[in-house]
């Protein structure tokens, strides 16, 4: 019965995301270029149906950020990269390569939100 709410449920918010898509910001082509030049570095586990994970994919889009998504339900070796790098079995969750080649592992929806908007909402 939980499964089945949960599935429901689950349709119910992906289908008012995809009624409320959130409008991309604009930036020159020069400036979206120098954007997505440094999306490589950045990766997203997720769950289709999470809604933290839906908080952080409309953050993406109001942002114009193609952030490579990584579903670690349908795909066993992201669950288990998730698992060895950021050692919680949580999702959202957001992997940083610095230029440095320092890999940190980002959770919590709200502070993953908070580092895309000061990394990419004045650029
Ligand atoms: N406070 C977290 C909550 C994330 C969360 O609860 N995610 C669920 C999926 S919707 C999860 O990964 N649950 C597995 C677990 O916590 O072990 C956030 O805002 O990102």
């Amino acid at each position: 019965m939980m499964k089945l709410i949960r599935f429901v449920l689950g349709k119910v918010i992906l289908f008012l995301d995809r009624v409320f898509t959130p409008v991309a910001m604009q930036r020159s082509a020069q400036d979206q270029a120098k954007v997505d030049a440094r999306l490589p570095s950045l990766m997203i586990y997720e769950l289709k149906t999470c809604p933290f994970c839906v908080k952080v994919r409309r953050s993406m889009k109001r942002l114009n950020l193609k952030i490579t998504l990584r579903d670690v339900a349908n795909d066993p070796m992201a669950y288990q990269e998730l698992m060895e790098g950021g050692k919680q079995d949580q999702v959202p969750c957001l992997r940083i390569v610095s230029t440095e080649g320092k890999v940190q592992w980002l959770y919590e929806s709200s502070e993953i939100i908070q580092y895309l908007e000061t990394e990419f909402l004045a650029q």
